[in-house]
């Protein structure tokens, strides 16, 4: 049990259906903190470094073409647990197969173009929040009223 920061994007598939708005919401009401969000047409040289490990992948160009197809949205989130949190509120990464419930599976019908990203580990999340919220002042610490309500604080805040 660790509080941890992720990095989630909504894709451009995300922002042209209007769900920028039902997806946060899921992870606001999820009782995920916010830390950062910014809408950005982001340059073709952001994507080709987020997905780096995918470079010899056959669906890497295409990737980085969809991903700059139109805005995303980026969010820095932060909670216990919070990148295994996200990653299980996302969904298999084909939204056909992925579980009801989960963000994919809910409210999308394709492989590639599937709404959503969080960060697959620590390392991930460290690099990628870095490439989304390279200056620091985009990240707010804040302190929500909520949190001894989401949270036993002194069980798993300790
Ligand atoms: P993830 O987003 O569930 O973590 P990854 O395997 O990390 O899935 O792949 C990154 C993204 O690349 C996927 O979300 C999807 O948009 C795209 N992608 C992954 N595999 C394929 C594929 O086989 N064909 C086309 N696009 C793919
Ligand atoms: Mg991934």
């Amino acid at each position: 049990m660790a509080v941890q920061r992720t990095l989630v994007l909504l894709k451009p598939d995300a922002v042209q259906r209007g769900l920028v708005g039902a997806i946060l919401s899921r992870f606001e009401s999820k009782g995920l903190k916010l830390l950062g969000l910014k809408l950005r047409q982001f340059e073709p040289s952001v994507f080709e470094a987020h997905y780096e490990p995918h470079k010899s992948k056959p669906f890497y160009p295409g990737l980085v073409k969809y991903m700059t197809s139109a805005p995303v949205v980026a969010l820095a989130l932060e909670g216990v647990d919070a990148i295994e949190v996200v990653r299980n509120m996302m969904g298999a990464t084909n939204s056909r197969k992925a579980a009801p419930g989960t963000i994919r599976g809910d409210l999308g019908m394709s492989f590639s173009s599937n709404l959503v990203h969080g960060s697959d580990s620590p390392e991930s999340a460290q690099r990628e929040l870095a490439l989304f919220f390279g200056d620091a002042r985009e990240l707010v610490n804040w302190s929500p009223v909520a949190t001894p309500w989401i949270y036993n604080v002194a069980e798993e805040l300790a």
